[in-house]
């Protein structure tokens, strides 16, 4: 068995976060998780662009537009969707998971589901710098291991 461990340097990495305005507070919170990890693994801030879309349903089309540029190493894609009294949290969960795996898919590229799905506005608190951690943090973690990832089985 041979386990692929080429190793490579993250310093030239360049990345994309894609944050939704939507429950802007708690996005925000995300954002910085995401920052301090990218930071602490050494990725230059001119390596870092950001782009802000109106609520998580606008993601995977942002994603699909930055992916197609062929200059990102990961796309990170932040925001919160809090269930309320109606469906319509379904439908927006839904289309943002489905269509970042399928932007993820169609450009072999990470695209990381940082997008919190809750019940509640509290649960949403405890993922973005509570007691549950920062999900953003996570997000930029994955988006750097899944970027050496995609180095080594080149
Ligand atoms: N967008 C979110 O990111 N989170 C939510 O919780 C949310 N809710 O609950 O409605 C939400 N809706 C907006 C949606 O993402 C679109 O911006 C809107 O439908 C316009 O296309």
């Amino acid at each position: 068995m041979k386990t692929l461990k080429r190793k490579h340097s993250r310093k030239d990495y360049k990345i994309a976060i894609i944050l939704s305005l939507f429950n802007e507070f708690i996005g925000q919170k995300l954002l910085q998780g995401a920052l301090n990890c990218l930071k602490e693994n050494s990725i230059d801030d001119e390596n870092i662009d950001l782009v802000k879309v109106p609520g998580a349903f606008e993601i995977p089309v942002t994603a699909e537009k930055l992916a197609s540029l062929n200059k990102y190493d990961a796309i990170i894609c932040l925001g919160a969707v809090i269930r309320g009294e109606t469906p319509h949290f379904d439908y927006v969960a839904n289309a943002a998971s489905s269509g970042i795996l399928q932007v993820s898919l169609k450009h072999t590229l990470p695209v990381i589901f940082g997008v919190l799905t809750t019940n509640t506005i509290e649960q949403a608190v405890e993922r973005a710098g509570g007691k549950d951690g920062n999900k953003g943090w996570d997000a930029a973690l994955a988006a750097l291991e899944m970027a050496d990832v995609m180095k080594k089985i080149k």
